[in-house]
């Protein structure tokens, strides 16, 4: 149901259950879990393309398996946060990049999990719908979180009450996507975005995340207390001690990710 390969220090994840558009089964939402996990921990990876197999990039929660908890009398609280809730925390808070390459539709949870990425690249047959109040839910999954900062409150809104699709050129338009490619390019688009940041100053990558989280919750004041602090930090870090060196040798800098 996944698929993991790891090229250029970036782990290409694939959501690969393509007969019921990627949608996420118990079983299938752990195996993301596992592959997020050993991505974040391994050494040999700086960057993480997440994508799905067929013409879905994942139509979030798996309804048929949902219908079957609703007929047994489960609630959704330990669903949504045994499986969904880690699976956000993971990927906005991991140490490397998260890019999504969004193949296909991305629905619900699945188009949550897009909008956790840090970049999003997509293929012109790429749409997102906001499917949750057409099924009589509210948005889980982060997304009345990552929505109205990719877009603005008012638009986030308007995505998330109405529930209309967004085509890929009009994603592009929103800033929900920073870049729209023909349908047979987006994996090579997608891969070369992650191996750029692969390729780049990790650790300042790692810091840049945690700022932006940070800011969206806090004040200027504090935020400027932790930029300094990340920048103490990064001081130290070979990346800017090679990259300064070569900036004033006028040469490119290599980035080892230390
Ligand atoms: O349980 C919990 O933990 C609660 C958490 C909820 C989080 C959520 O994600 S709620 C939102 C769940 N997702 C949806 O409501 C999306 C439902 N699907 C659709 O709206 C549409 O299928 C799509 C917009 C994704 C695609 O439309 P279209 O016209 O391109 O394809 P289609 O014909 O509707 O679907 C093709 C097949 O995929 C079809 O199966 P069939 O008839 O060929 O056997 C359809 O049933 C299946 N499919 C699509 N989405 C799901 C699905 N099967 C199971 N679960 C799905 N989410």
């Amino acid at each position: 149901m996944i698929r993991y390969d790891v090229a250029d220090a970036v782990a290409t994840v694939t959501l690969d259950r393509p007969d019921a558009m990627n949608s996420l089964t118990v079983a299938l939402k752990t195996a993301l879990l596992d592959a997020l996990r050993e991505a974040a921990a391994s050494d040999a990876v700086r960057a993480v393309l997440i994508t799905g197999e067929g013409r879905a990039f994942c139509a979030g929660q798996d309804l048929r398996e949902h219908a079957e908890n609703l007929e047994a009398g489960r609630g959704l609280a330990d669903t949504v946060r045994a499986h969904y809730n880690p699976l956000i925390e993971l990927v906005t808070g991991m140490d490397k990049p998260v890019v999504a390459a969004v193949n296909g539709v991305a629905a619900g949870a699945g188009a949550s999990l897009a909008y956790a990425c840090d970049l999003r690249v997509a293929s012109e047959r790429a749409k997102f719908a906001m499917a949750f109040t057409a099924i009589g839910l509210a948005p889980d999954s982060g997304a009345s979180w990552t929505l109205q900062r990719l877009v603005g409150g008012g638009r986030a809104a308007e995505l998330l009450l109405l529930g209309e699709p967004v085509d890929a050129a009009r994603a592009l338009e929103l800033g929900l996507v920073s870049r729209v490619v023909p349908e047979g390019e987006l994996l090579k688009a997608g891969h070369e975005l992650a191996a750029r940041l692969a390729a780049g100053p990790t650790k300042a990558f790692a810091a840049t995340k945690r700022a932006l989280a940070f800011a969206a919750t806090h004040s200027l004041a504090e935020s400027l207390e932790l930029e300094a602090d990340l920048q103490d930090a990064l001081a130290a870090t070979a990346d800017h001690r090679d990259a300064t060196r070569a900036f004033l040798a006028k040469q490119r800098p290599t980035f080892t990710g230390r």
